[in-house]
């Protein structure tokens, strides 16, 4: 009898609970394991707007409290927020991007006290020879930095700066902070020392398997939610080619930035497969960096929403406004935009999701 309860019962008793996404961390805080459960949900109502560094500087301002360029435009701020820690791994005071550490640790602990989400990026420096991210001059580095490689300890130091940083995320009474960590990205292009044609495939994978493994085992890391995320790309083949396994990758993204007439189209196709695949993996998909033409296309933001509104897209996040020259212009709205009053059009559609909407409740509980 009791065999018969337990053959018919614990199947249908387990049938029944709806299954909580988790992420693949087993070790992850609670409050970890609430976001993501929390961003799956949340795909489902819409789409969160992200923006690099929005509260560190903007078009023509530096360090202003409260300030953004998003929310002098809209009234409100971006649901994700963009920080980078390219340079946390020399032991600097300030970023590659002039932004000091104390203060990214301030910001992110002002977004999470208001229910937003952080997202951190990393372009470390080249270590085999010393030079930038985009130092591409050797196809050696990542093979180099590898358990046995020539650089592997001084890596390990990059790793524990950037730990020690992570660690430091911690709320008052104590609370790590979850963070959704994205580093070597965009390696489906050749502009990184860990891109596709600077390692092989197992190397890229070992990368990132040693990084994960050395922060979750040996430095106790476990409020990051891993973000993998390449540039653009034609096939299911090609954006899974270098993926290091659903057993370290929690979200599926990928970065693309407007830069000709195939935008659209190509945005479309990359945004149907990150959501089939996020489906299929029982994951979530997003779109990690982004920018366009705003200053002169003054429809941008209308296009997007529109091109990537059938899709399940946890967030949709553009690159900074920089405010020292940088190659690249703004590419989220200021004061005074030409891209302003679209831009609005956007923030006031259901489907986009910002600060005002994005709650603690509604992310962390
Ligand atoms: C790039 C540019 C650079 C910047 C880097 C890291 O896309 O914005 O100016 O240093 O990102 O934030």
């Amino acid at each position: 009898m009791k065999n018969l309860f337990i053959l018919l019962f614990i199947p249908l008793f387990t049938m029944a609970q709806p299954k909580l996404k988790m992420p693949t961390d087993p070790k992850a805080t609670a409050e970890t394991q609430k976001l993501y459960q929390n961003l799956a949900k949340l795909k489902d109502v819409g789409v969160m707007f992200g923006h690099q560094d929005d509260l560190a500087y903007g078009e023509g301002w530096v360090y202003e409290e409260g300030r953004s360029d998003v929310k002098d435009v809209c009234g409100d701020y971006p649901a994700v927020y963009g920080w980078e820690l390219g340079h946390i791994e020399l032991g600097d005071a300030y970023s590659l991007d002039s932004v000091h550490f104390d203060k990214i640790r301030g910001w992110i602990k002002t977004v999470y006290a208001r229910g937003g989400v952080n997202t951190i990026s990393w372009h470390l420096r080249n270590p085999l020879t010393g030079g930038s991210s985009w130092d591409v001059s050797s196809k050696d580095v990542v093979k180099s930095i590898l358990p046995g490689g020539t650089k592997h300890e001084l890596f390990k130091d990059y790793l524990d700066k950037l730990a020690a940083f992570f660690l430091t995320l911690k709320t008052d009474d104590g609370t790590y902070i979850p963070i959704l960590f994205r580093p070597f990205h965009e390696h489906t292009g050749s502009w990184f020392w860990w891109g596709k044609n600077l390692c092989t495939i197992d190397e890229y994978k070992s990368l990132w398997k040693f990084t994960v493994s050395y922060l979750q085992n040996e430095k106790h890391i476990h409020h990051l939610i891993y973000t993998y995320s390449t540039d653009r790309f034609k096939t299911e083949e090609e954006y899974l080619e270098r993926y290091p396994g659903d057993d370290i990758i929690d979200i599926l993204g990928f970065d693309l930035y407007d830069r000709g007439p195939d935008y659209p189209e190509m945005l479309k196709s990359c945004a149907a497969t990150v959501s089939k695949l996020a489906k299929e993996k029982k994951k979530i998909a997003t779109i990690s960096e982004s920018g366009g033409p705003i200053a002169t296309n003054t429809t941008w933001w209308t296009m997007v929403l529109e091109t990537i509104r059938p899709f399940d897209i946890s967030y949709f996040l553009v690159w900074r406004n920089p405010w020292q020259p940088a190659g690249h212009g703004a590419f989220a709205p200021y004061r005074g935009s030409p891209d302003s009053k679209d831009f609005i059009r956007f923030y006031n559609d259901k489907r986009t999701l910002f600060q005002n909407e994005v709650t603690t409740e509604k992310l962390y509980e």
